[in-house]
């Protein structure tokens, strides 16, 4: 059966649409104990390396990009990543592979500072920044991605890599 272009306007579509609009993404998610797959000893390797030489990172995040959406890393290196949502809804920085190839000291949001969590998700509502802070274990090239839904098959996708 051929559909037709007015099946565009049913309300199912609307819905979808106004649920892309008000952005219920996954939410910000970080664990207080690491998952399996996670970097441990999380504590002492934040404790390792110099917080004063902390490399600053900047990436936007509007609709539907990162910018930069290729980000290089040192392992061993601690950085300061500030996550800005510049766009009009929110956006997620999430990159599983990458999340569990850092040791993060701290997470800090509009709500609060979090210490030493277990990156899940990272959801940035549009107009906040998130700053993470963390050092780099494993190297590896992580996909990154936003996960509201279709933000990245309209391109809100990246690459991260761990040297
Ligand atoms: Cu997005």
């Amino acid at each position: 059966m051929i559909q037709r272009p007015a099946t565009l306007l049913t309300p199912p579509i609307l819905a979808l649409t106004l649920f892309l609009l008000t952005g219920c993404g996954a939410g910000t998610d970080l664990a207080q104990r690491p998952p399996p797959g996670y970097v441990g000893d999380v504590a002492a390797r934040v404790s390792a390396v110099d917080w004063a030489q902390a490399r600053p990172v900047t990436v936007q995040l509007d609709e539907f990009r990162f910018q930069p959406d290729r980000l290089a890393f040192e392992r061993g290196t601690p950085y300061r990543l500030t996550l800005e949502n510049r766009g009009t809804v929110a956006h997620t920085f999430t990159s599983e592979g990458f999340f569990k190839a850092i040791a993060v000291r701290r997470v800090t949001t509009a709500q609060g500072a979090v210490e030493t969590p277990a990156l899940v998700n990272l959801e940035i509502p549009a107009g906040q920044a998130d700053v993470v802070e963390f050092v780099p274990v494993e190297a590896g090239t992580y996909d990154l991605a936003c996960h509201e839904p279709l933000h990245s098959s309209f391109g809100m996708t990246g690459t991260i890599t761990v040297r």
